[in-house]
């Protein structure tokens, strides 16, 4: 059964870049370098580096021979992934009614295990303009080996399909563009094809202009930040402590922030780029606090990115003694009794490790030892980060009161907010952004392209001036340190301190501190005004201010 708004919005049709609204022609652009690294990435991909960039402009009608097109969906479930999938089989479907759309299921792990479906309009139309991955779910399989991409080829042959689309964040289009050469390469005649997906908002550069999810992500988690500001503003008693998803860039704790407008977000870019030790944010921290306590406002809201502590150098260098330590020591560490191993583990570190490691709460301490991912590194988003800074806030006011430095009362609740945005109902813009990317990598697969990454920009404007196109994914890779190798990736995107979205948030957390300004943004509108249905983040408008003017 549907709800009605489920049904409402299975029939709304997603807005289309004017250009792909008809026959298109290929418009090549400049010569493309990689953004480091260049001589070594072009000796790794011979065969997809340097190609031009792309766009699609209006073009005549030709005719198109039937192909066979299949996707993957790949990593985190971000919102909109269902509409990259309706946008490619409506577009490849207007190239030619007898075009076939199959979808691997579960991650790249389907190409290699060949386990797919064919994706009928049937299927399809249920899924139109839904949140979620499910139509044929998502994994993390990491697509590297020879091996797998030549079983992949295996059930490409027999299917005959001549394209994959792999829809992922930088990792998943890494291994997009590493697959594109090897099929290149060994002349198989397959075209790969990525698409710029990922809440994290950390896949973008000139041409990518944001990733798609995090539109509808960011205010999914402000509806609820705002609600939470709400409640705080009427009952005037807690300091909500509030961990964001978001890995290690922190653009969904800026996002939010220039969103609800906070008491504080601390964005980790900014902490790891002042030096800035545990203690330090604590304390910047407790100031606030402090502070308004004294105006007798004892609440509050703390935005913390999620991988805020692997950005505080001093936790960083004890993270990375506690991985060698581990790794050499693992089996002793295990026969400690669990009562004994924070002594053995303290007296183990060096003097300055060990007094980190001693200040931090048991269950931190705990789960920096415990928790290691595949490659022996602690899994930083289990760390309850939110409940460190808080437990230690709270230590720290405690003295200050001894002191005489502080009258006020500290009460702190704790939430996480990931899982809760990353299957919600596309906005309007991440429908229409989706659809428009979907089509999109249909026109790059029928223009023969290959190890190019569908690109949509001019994203503040109206949907009919999106400009659409394809930038090869060699132009966005560096070198790399993985697992102890030099690699080929795609460039993460921080969070810029010199661009306007920090810059604007820098120049009002003074006043949204101390005094109470919150904004409460309400649930994501799907039908309405289009102020209020279709506003692009407050990110991409202010780092899209001068694209577009009408
Ligand atoms: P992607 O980078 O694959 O898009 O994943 C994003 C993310 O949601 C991160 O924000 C988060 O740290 C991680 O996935 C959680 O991973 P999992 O889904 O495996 O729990």
């Amino acid at each position: 059964m549907k709800s009605a708004l489920q049904i409402a919005r299975a029939a709304y049709q997603p807005k289309l870049p004017e250009a792909l609204k008809g026959p298109v022609k290929v418009q090549e652009g400049k010569a493309t370098q990689s953004v480091a690294d260049r001589k070594e990435i072009k000796e790794l991909f011979p065969n997809t580096y340097g190609m031009p960039l792309i766009e699609f402009v209006k073009g005549t009608k030709k005719k198109v021979p039937a192909f066979n097109v299949s996707v993957i969906l790949s990593g985190g479930q971000a919102p909109g992934g269902h509409n990259v999938i309706s946008g490619l089989f409506d577009g490849i479907k207007n190239l030619n009614r007898s075009n076939r759309l199959f979808g691997f299921l579960m991650g790249p792990s389907g190409l290699i295990e060949h386990n797919y479906i064919e994706l009928t309009s049937k299927v399809i139309d249920d899924y139109r303009n839904t949140g979620g991955f499910d139509m044929i779910g998502s994994g993390r399989t990491k697509l590297e080996t020879i091996d797998q991409f030549e079983s992949g080829l295996k059930i490409i042959r027999e299917l005959g399909i001549k394209a994959i689309v792999i829809i992922g964040g930088d990792d998943s289009n890494t291994n997009a563009c590493v697959l594109a050469e090897y099929y290149a390469a060994q002349k198989y005649g397959v075209q790969v094809i990525g698409c710029p997906k990922t809440i994290d908002g950390d896949l973008k550069n000139a041409m990518i202009e944001t990733s798609f999810g995090f539109d509808t992500a960011t205010k999914t988690y402000a509806e609820v930040i705002g609600n939470i500001q709400r409640d705080c503003n009427s009952a005037r008693k807690y300091w909500h402590f509030i961990k964001l998803m978001g890995r290690s860039a922190s653009h969904i704790a800026l996002e939010c922030a220039l969103q609800v407008q906070p008491n504080i977000c601390l964005i980790s870019e900014e902490i790891q780029k002042k030096d800035m030790t545990l203690d330090d944010v604590v304390t910047y921290i407790a100031q606030i606090v402090a502070d308004r306590a004294a105006d007798g406002n004892n609440f509050g809201t703390v935005l913390v990115p999620e991988g805020l502590i692997e950005f505080i150098p001093a936790v960083e260098r004890l993270i990375a003694e506690l991985n060698d330590f581990l790794a050499k020591n693992g089996k002793e560490f295990a026969e400690v009794a669990p009562a004994k191993q924070r002594e053995y583990i303290i007296s183990k570190l060096s003097k300055e490790n060990a007094e980190i490691y001693a200040s931090l709460p048991e269950e931190v301490a705990r789960q920096l030892s415990l928790d290691r991912d595949p490659h022996g590194n602690v899994q930083v988003s289990l760390i309850e980060t939110e409940k460190l800074l808080s437990n230690m806030v709270g230590k720290k006011l405690a003295a200050w009161k001894k002191e005489g430095k502080y009258v006020g009362k500290f009460a702190a609740l704790h939430h996480f907010f990931g899982y809760e945005g990353r299957c919600a109902t596309p906005s309007n813009f991440d429908s229409d952004y989706c659809y428009s990317l979907g089509y999109t990598a249909a026109q790059l697969i029928a223009n023969g392209k290959t190890g190019y990454m569908a690109s949509v920009r001019n994203l503040t404007a109206p949907a009919t001036d999106w400009v659409a196109g394809g930038i090869p994914i060699t132009a966005m890779m560096n070198m790399e340190r993985r697992n102890g190798k030099m690699k080929p990736v795609i460039q993460k995107a921080f969070v810029e301190l010199n661009g306007a979205p920090f810059k604007k948030f820098a120049s009002l957390r003074e006043k949204w501190a101390k005094e109470t300004c919150y904004v409460y943004p309400g649930p994501i509108q799907y039908f309405g005004p289009t102020e209020v249905c279709d506003q692009p983040t407050k990110t991409l408008q202010l780092e899209n201010k001068n694209a577009f003017k009408k």
